[in-house]
């Protein structure tokens, strides 16, 4: 059976572009180095036609598919399981744009571009497509509509299904649903659109997308700002509502010790206000502990103000900005770029946390949202939990607090081994942190989505009845279970 369905597979894609043998870790290992997996094949169909005759024959054969697109998801949802008996099918292939509608402000593009040719394609015409993140070089437009991201940029434009109009998708029976007319209003009926977006691979494949298009603003000005703790991060983020109004594109903050790592790891880069050196080797002493991500500890911000009018009008609200928010003591001190290039830096700074921490070890991380007013508490409440329960956890806490999103993480005491703490700690930071996001009535995935990893902790923290409706979903569209099992939802 596996070697008629391997033949079937040559014969639909053609012999190179089904990977069985030799080092496939590009497509079984996850960017965490977290999941590693083992595929039945690699299978890089040209088009939508190939796409739905995989998935008929894999249908036929029982075989279950695991949709690919750059594979940086974050959340173990993107690779094989250990079994050797799932495809994965790439949609690398196909990244062609197939129109700009200029009119419309919209383009279609086919589910493997990648995000970063995207906007670069946009930006040549004369247009802006605003989905930004860390990745962008190397994830997919699929990808980012199936996990629904959101990255640096979404307090202006929205997470990636506020920039979706419509979608191809090959359904998991192998037919082909065309929902690509790129109409602003269309009110018959359930929005299929919505269902795909975010499902992470497990309704269906989307194989090409209409994304929404924005006029380039005529100028898009960066501050970084130095805050004395997360409750006064909160107000400026106030005052930045209030101030630039809809110009207030991005809102990110950073804890010093985040910082730091970006610091120790990438030493060319330049961090402004970095309080304190790397994290000094060894566990520091108890009481002495600088508390790193705590209420009364300083953080960074970078914010983004874009204006359709003029620079200095957008440079002028940004300096009446840091002036009110200098009055009120919540920031001590900034930085306006100069430049665009000075600007680049200064989110390249932010856009390296991900990977310096990477670099400092194996990590645990949390992707969580709380409501904006309620973050300073968290913060200060779950700190202490976990600073108590495991003396000496550094954590690395980051994220993009205009949508009231963290990125809440734990890195190793600095003289523990990375691997034994994820090993034996990593359930119990878990509950703590969960447990104390469902006391604030967060969300435990604000971006990344469930994939794997927060599986067994979604069935916790969702309510059953949320839980029966996805179910009743997963059973209608993928009856028999073969579009990436085992993600997102336990059937
Ligand atoms: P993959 O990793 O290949 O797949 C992700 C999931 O989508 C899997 O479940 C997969 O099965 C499914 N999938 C992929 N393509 C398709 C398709 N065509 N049809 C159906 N299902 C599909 N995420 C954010 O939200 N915000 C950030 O700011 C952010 N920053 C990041 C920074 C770094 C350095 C890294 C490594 C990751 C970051 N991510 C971020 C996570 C990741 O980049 C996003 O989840 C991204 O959307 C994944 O795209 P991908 O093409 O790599 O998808
Ligand atoms: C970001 O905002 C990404 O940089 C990655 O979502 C977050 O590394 C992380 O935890
Ligand atoms: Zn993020």
């Amino acid at each position: 059976m596996t070697t008629e369905l391997l033949e079937a597979l040559r014969k639909i894609s053609g012999p190179t572009n089904v990977l069985c043998d030799g080092d496939l870790s590009a497509w079984e290992l996850d960017w965490r180095k977290r999941a590693r997996g083992k595929a039945l094949a690699v299978v890089r169909p040209a088009n939508t036609q190939e796409v739905a005759a995989v998935v008929k024959a894999c249908a036929a054969a029982g075989v279950s598919l695991v949709a690919q697109g750059g594979n940086t998801g974050l959340v173990g949802g993107s690779t094989p399981d250990a079994s050797g008996t799932q495809v994965v099918l790439s949609l690398q292939r196909m990244n062609a744009v197939r129109q700009l509608d200029a009119a419309n402000l919209s383009m279609t593009v086919e589910a493997g571009c990648i995000l970063q040719a995207l906007q670069q394609h946009a930006e040549n015409e004369g247009f802006l497509f605003p989905l930004s993140l860390g990745a962008e070089g190397s994830c997919t437009i699929g990808g980012n509509l199936a996990t629904n991201a959101g990255g640096t940029q979404v307090v202006r434009y929205g997470n990636t299904r506020e920039l979706c109009l419509g979608l191809e998708v090959v359904t998991a029976q192998g037919e082909i649903w065309q929902g690509l007319s790129g109409l602003r209003k269309d009110n018959t009926g359930y929005d299929l659109r919505d269902l795909f977006i975010g499902s992470e691979g497990t309704l269906g494949i989307i194989t090409a997308a209409t994304m929404k298009l924005y006029p380039m603003p005529a100028a898009q000005l960066t501050a970084w700002a130095a805050v004395p703790s997360m409750a006064h991060a909160v107000t400026l983020l106030g005052l930045a509502h209030q101030h630039l109004g809809a110009g207030l594109t991005g809102f990110e903050v950073m804890g010093q010790f985040a910082l730091s790592l970006v610091a120790k790891h990438f030493p060319q880069l330049r961090v402004p206000f970095l309080e304190a050196p790397a994290a000094p080797p060894g566990r520091p002493e108890q009481g002495t502990a600088p508390s790193v991500g705590s209420v009364g500890t300083p953080f960074c911000v970078l914010l983004e103000n874009s204006d359709h009018e003029s620079e200095a009008h957008a440079r002028e609200q940004l300096e009446r900005l840091l002036e009110a928010a200098f009055e009120q003591g919540c920031v001590s001190d900034a930085v306006v770029a100069e430049s665009l290039t000075q600007a680049h830096q200064l989110w390249h700074v932010r856009e390296s946390i991900t990977l310096a921490q990477a670099e400092e070890g194996l990590n645990i991380k949390h992707d969580i949202s709380i409501a904006v007013s309620r973050i300073p508490e968290f913060v200060q409440v779950t700190d202490a939990l976990l600073e108590q329960a495991i003396p000496g956890v550094r954590l690395v806490n980051f994220g993009h607090l205009g949508d009231g999103n963290l990125h809440y993480n734990v890195q190793a005491p600095a003289d523990g081994d990375a691997k034994a703490f994820l090993r034996e700690r990593e359930e119990e930071v878990n509950t703590i942190v969960y447990d104390s996001v469902a006391r604030f009535d967060g969300s435990i995935s604000a971006e990344h989505g469930v994939g794997s990893l927060k599986l067994d902790k979604l069935e916790h923290h969702k309510s059953p009845v949320a839980l029966g409706m996805m179910r009743a979903i997963k059973q209608a569209l993928d009856p028999h279970k073969l579009m990436n099992p085992g993600r997102v939802l336990r059937m």
